[in-house]
């Protein structure tokens, strides 16, 4: 609203705002007043005491705002909105605008190579949370020369087939585990190892129920999570409904006592607690417990599939640093849409994959991971 400033100066203070209100209509507002005295020239000893008023015609007719805020949001919006979608292929100089470390700041140079379907495939990669020296080390398998630009474009007809081509030739898949007994070991016996809440022990009785139901296996479940309230009612609760033997273990020795005197069993699944990667002595502590069963056993690291990229590295390499690592054993997939480290640690780690967890029903949701699936799990096919 546009306003004006007027000035009134009387020796009474209720006319000047008569006349104020007359002039200015019922819209004026006073501001304020002051009192002050005026000598006479000829008589200085004659004073008259006078006001002035201030007031403020405001102008009732809304001005239109010269910026409107709305549309400037909708505008701001709408370009950031269009910034996100190409972000992946345009080469920025500011980190600030950088989305992920994946998109690097000369992207147009690293991609130069490619042109067309793999560019799309690649883009697409990116936005799955898939980082860019891996999209591409997966993307080229499936590419040939496009003649007309010189640059490898996909010869695949899908982006499912290329992927596909890609993860088969990259990564290593375990299929299901290995149950076969070493020379020196009476069973088999596989760990669960990997951070907390990833779904370490639902998935160990997902698979301890595939064996026993499919494979017709003896199975034994040991538990050495006696550290979180509730774990072993959880675990027990699990192995009673499969009628399998179970047993808790604190330290090494029992851990080995235990697995010594098994008799008449095929595979023993060990359970233990969730520990942060971060935590070195707590990792020492597992360790230290599953020492008891160490040259016989090997280790699945449970991953949940929401970690980023850099926290799922290092929680991959700090395991790694603490357990014989046999195999990756993704778990949430069907809590993400950007599955990337599906192909960001195998291809990182050179690890082999096995399972992918799906959702929390025990037994169903569990699937041997495929080249097929991995590239239908990228591709939010499935
Ligand atoms: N949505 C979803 N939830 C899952 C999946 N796998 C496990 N969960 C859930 O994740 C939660 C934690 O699972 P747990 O098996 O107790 O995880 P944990 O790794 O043993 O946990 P700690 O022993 O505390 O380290 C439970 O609510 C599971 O039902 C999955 O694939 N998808
Ligand atoms: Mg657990």
């Amino acid at each position: 609203m546009q306003t004006e400033i007027k000035v009134y100066e009387g020796e009474d203070l209720q006319e000047l705002i008569n006349q104020a209100k007359q002039e200015l209509g019922d819209n004026v507002r006073i501001l304020y007043y002051e009192e002050f005295t005026e000598k006479s020239w000829w008589n200085p000893f004659s004073k008259k005491k006078k006001y002035k008023l201030f007031v403020e015609k405001e102008d009732v007719k809304p001005v239109e705002p010269i910026v409107k805020f709305d549309e400037i949001l909708e505008k701001v919006e709408n370009i950031i909105e269009e910034k996100l979608k190409n972000v992946s292929l345009q080469p920025t100089s500011s980190a600030a605008t950088n989305p992920s470390p994946a998109v690097s700041e000369n992207i147009y140079e690293e991609l130069k190579e490619f042109t067309g379907e793999a560019l799309d495939l690649i883009q697409l990669l990116l936005e799955k949370g898939v980082e860019l020296d891996v999209a591409k080390e997966i993307v080229q398998p499936a590419c040939g020369l496009d003649l007309e630009s010189g640059k490898m474009d996909l010869n695949e007809a899908t982006f499912k087939e290329a992927l596909k081509k890609g993860i088969e030739q990259k990564i290593k898949f375990v299929g299901d585990f290995d149950v076969s007994k070493s020379e020196n070991s009476k069973f088999k016996v596989i760990t669960f190892v990997g951070p907390t809440g990833v779904g370490k022990t639902t998935n160990l009785f997902k698979i301890a129920s595939d064996f026993l139901l499919n494979k017709n296996l003896k199975i034994a479940v040991i538990s050495t999570d006696t550290f979180k309230v509730g774990a072993i009612q959880q675990a027990r609760f699990y192995a009673n409904i499969l009628k399998i033997p179970f047993f808790t273990v604190g330290d090494s020795k029992k851990l080995r006592k235990t697995l010594l005197e098994l008799a008449d069993i095929d595979v023993v699944l060990i359970d233990t607690v969730g520990r942060s990667h971060y935590d070195s002595w707590k990792l020492g502590e597992v360790k230290e417990i599953l020492r008891g069963g160490f040259d016989w056993m090997e280790a699945v690291l449970t991953i949940s599939c929401n970690y980023n990229p850099e926290e799922a590295l290092s929680v991959v390499n700090n395991y790694k640093a603490y357990f014989p690592v046999k195999s990756l054993f993704f778990t949430k997939i069907d809590e993400t849409s950007r599955p990337g480290i599906l192909l960001n640690l195998p291809i990182k780690t050179g690890l082999p994959v096995s399972y992918i967890s799906t959702g929390q029903r025990v037994p169903e949701d569990i699937e041997i991971l495929t080249p097929e699936n991995m590239a239908q799990f990228i591709l939010g096919e499935k």
